[in-house]
């Protein structure tokens, strides 16, 4: 009783994105057996900055609290490293795998190795080459963020704050990454039905804060006309806003920058007045990560995408919400 209403509580929090699709009995997916404790591997991509850390915490803490044995990897901004990981994790003999691929195509491998080794895998925070891979086929599901629809709301942020007027430059996530991919879409969308907006410039700082840094300071250089800085994520941000004071400019007068992530740091930029918007992206996949899993042993119809709701931080809100940030 106390599982299920649980479980319940948890699913609520997310937004079932797509119809049921397979289950634990269709298409060849591997089967798994329901049990009182699991063995688990979670194979994370790096550790370089706030929200991977919140993540791992949330599946460390998660497991601890459900008394699971968890085989935790850290990958440290190699793809190969994160298959070799995975690699391991089946060799070890978990019950499920956990993946926040680092990159969309590179990481397919690991999917179709756990496939193969009879281990079902989630994929969480970041999804892979959808023409590659399968949900519902080659893994189970994919639980996490929106992250066209990130890009989009930075981006409608943007044109009503300034009425669709702006030279942007952007700051890209990691290459290859599906959060890169999406974000730049959504944002970039939107930004070319605004006549008044112009990106003059897009590279990336590989969802980094030092490189953000160097990346925004040598694009200011280049653009001096840029208005707008638009960042993949907030790390990134306030290495950008770094190099904006150190050429001798006002961040959030001279430039707005508006970023994703919503972590303490952004917060604290917004209401700084240095940042104009956050758009949120939840680091905290432990307890939806694992209910998943539980859901899918007993054999429950899974959705083919679980997309986490995720807020909007600016000034309206941005105080209020810090003390619950990472
Ligand atoms: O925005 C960034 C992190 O994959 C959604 O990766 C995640 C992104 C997040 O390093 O800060």
């Amino acid at each position: 009783m106390i599982m299920i209403s649980r479980r319940t509580a948890l699913f609520s929090t997310l937004a079932l994105a797509s119809v049921a699709t397979t289950g634990a009995w269709a298409d060849g997916l591997p089967k798994l057996a329901v049990k009182k404790t699991y063995k688990v591997g979670f194979a994370q991509t790096e550790s370089n900055n706030p929200w991977r850390l919140a993540q791992t915490a949330s599946m460390k803490a998660e497991a601890e609290k459900l008394g699971w044995q968890l085989v935790y990897t850290d990958a440290a901004g190699s793809a190969a490293k994160q298959v070799a990981d995975v690699n391991s994790m089946i060799a070890q003999g978990v019950d499920a795998i956990f993946l926040s691929p680092r990159e969309e195509k590179p990481l397919i491998p690991a999917v179709m190795a756990a496939k193969k080794a009879g281990i079902p895998l989630f994929l969480i925070d970041r999804g892979v080459d959808a023409t590659l891979a399968k949900a519902g086929v080659d893994y189970v599901t994919f639980i996490g963020s929106d992250f066209l629809l990130e890009g989009k709301t930075t981006a409608e942020w943007l044109v009503k704050a300034t009425g669709g007027k702006g030279t942007i430059i952007e700051l890209e996530g990691s290459t290859g990454s599906s959060p890169a991919n999406d974000r730049k879409k959504g944002f970039d969308d939107v930004i070319a039905q605004n006549p008044g907006m112009k990106i003059v410039a897009s590279q990336t700082g590989d969802f980094n804060r030092d490189k953000g840094r160097q990346v925004a300071e040598a694009l200011l250089q280049a653009h001096p006309e840029a208005n707008i800085l638009f960042a993949h994520n907030d790390e990134m941000a306030i290495g950008a806003i770094s190099a904006i004071e150190a050429a001798g400019k006002v961040p959030g007068k001279d430039i707005l920058i508006v970023s994703i992530d919503g972590e303490k740091d952004g917060l604290q930029a917004v209401i700084d007045g240095k940042m104009g918007v956050t758009v949120e992206c939840n680091p905290k996949f432990g307890p939806a990560a694992y209910a998943a899993a539980m859901a899918y042993a007993k054999g429950d119809a899974i959705p083919a995408k679980m997309v986490n709701t995720d807020r909007v931080f600016d000034i309206t809100n941005a105080a209020a919400s810090i003390a619950d940030s990472y």
